[in-house]
Order: structure tokens, then C-alpha cells, then sequence
């Protein structure tokens, strides 16, 4: 079964929205395979948003990620990279539907509460990155009552 690295970001934290943020994903009926809250250092920062080394806003982004806990997940299911993107909204709040978590709690693109793996392959590399533990193994009793 497909999977998704979710993270709430500092600001997701300290606003309160961790609990909402998990139910938007577990209503929907998506599985919850890890998570933990943790303070995030510059080099796991840094190798996260490795892609966006280039851009201008790289060194503030990764201000932003270290400025305090984070809550880091696995969640699963079938299409879940997708389908959490479209639960989390567009990148700018700005242009995220009313209804996606951006959409709902964020106005600012610097401080856009969540992230959410953009594709299958980088999926599995943030997993691996921010979960180098390992994560839950366990089946979930709801799967027969979602899938058909
Ligand atoms: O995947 P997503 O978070 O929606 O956007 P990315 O293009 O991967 O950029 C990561 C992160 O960088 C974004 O959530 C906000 C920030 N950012 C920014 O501050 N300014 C930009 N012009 C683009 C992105
Ligand atoms: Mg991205």
C-alpha cells in the first residue's frame, strides 16, 4: 500500500491544529503508521528541502523548520501522495480551496503550516529520512470498511 510523509510544521504546532490536522487524515480513512513530535535540526532541515537548495527562500524556510517542534507522520493508503496533497491545498494559502488545511488555517506562504511528499519516489526518500527507525508494523480493522 502507497505512502506519504505528512508533517505538521512549527507553526501547525504552536497554533493548536495538530489534532484536526490528524482527523482530516484519519476520517478520510487513512492509516496512521508513525509519528512523533520533534525539534528539528539545520542538517535534517537542509536534506529535507535539498531540492530547493537554489531557491532565494531556502535559508528562510529552513529557519522556519528549526524554529520549533514538528510533528513528523506516515500515513498510508491507497493514492495517499495525491490525495494528501489535495487534503493539504496549494502551496501559497493564497490559492488553496477553502476546505484543504492551507485553505482553512494559513495565509502565508512562509508559514503554510503542513507539508506533504509531492510523488511516490520522494515518499519514500522523506520516510526514510525523517524515519530511519523504522516505523509501526500493524493492520488496521477499518481496512474492509473502506476498501471495497
Ligand atoms: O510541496 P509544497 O510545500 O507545497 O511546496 P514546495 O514547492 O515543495 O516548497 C516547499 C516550501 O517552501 C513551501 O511549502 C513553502 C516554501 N516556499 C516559499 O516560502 N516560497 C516560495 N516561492 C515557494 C515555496
Ligand atoms: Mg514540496
Amino acid at each position: 500500500m502507497e505512502q506519504t510523509y505528512i508533517m505538521i510544521k512549527p507553526d501547525g504546532v504552536q497554533r493548536g491544529l495538530v489534532g484536526e490536522i490528524i482527523g482530516r487524515f484519519e476520517r478520510r480513512g487513512f492509516i496512521l503508521k508513525g509519528m512523533k513530535l520533534l525539534t528539528v535540526d539545520k542538517s535534517l532541515a537542509e536534506k529535507h528541502y535539498a531540492d530547493l537548495s537554489t531557491k532565494p527562500f531556502f535559508q528562510k524556510l529552513v529557519n522556519y523548520i528549526v524554529s520549533g517542534p514538528v510533528v513528523a507522520m506516515v500515513w498510508e493508503g491507497k493514492n495517499v501522495v495525491t490525495t494528501g496533497r489535495k487534503l493539504i491545498g496549494a502551496t501559497n494559502p493564497c490559492e488553496s480551496a477553502p476546505g484543504t488545511i492551507r485553505g482553512d488555517f494559513a495565509i502565508d506562504m512562509g508559514r503554510n503550516v503542513i507539508h506533504g511528499s509531492d510523488a511516490v519516489e520522494s515518499a519514500k526518500k522523506e520516510i526514510a529520512l525523517w524515519f530511519p527507525e523504522g516505523i509501526a508494523e500493524w493492520q488496521s480493522c477499518i481496512r474492509s470498511w473502506v476498501y471495497e
